[in-house]
């Protein structure tokens, strides 16, 4: 690709990201007694769906700021990250199952 094609992409993309926020979604699969991504980052604001995809419950418990409770076999939990932080969670279920997920400051929006 010509250098000033590959500039106009990047220019393109980094108008993308100059986009006023909006909240968005993300999903994270529960499988194989993991979490998937086990590192997520999002804005406040955004909303986080774990997805059970495993034959077994399983939980997304951060102590202090959040907890799925149960998430049954093929359901799913949908949680709305308000607060920014970084935040160590796990299955309280299955000790093992650990992820991090980190909620940056939603963008200002300028009027
Ligand atoms: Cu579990």
């Amino acid at each position: 690709m010509p250098i000033s094609a590959f500039a106009a992409a990047c220019a393109a993309a980094f108008a993308l990201s100059a986009l006023p926020a909006h909240a968005a979604k993300r999903v994270i699969v529960i499988e194989n007694m993991q979490f998937a991504p086990a590192n997520v980052t999002v804005k406040a604001g955004d909303e986080v769906t774990w997805d059970n995809k495993d034959l077994v419950a399983h939980t997304a418990t951060a102590k202090g700021a959040f907890d799925s409770h149960s998430i049954a076999p093929g359901g799913s939990w949908t949680y709305m990250a308000r607060t920014p932080g970084r935040y160590a969670y796990g299955c309280s279920l299955h000790p093992t199952m650990k992820a991090t997920l980190v909620v940056e400051k939603a963008k200002e929006r300028k009027p």
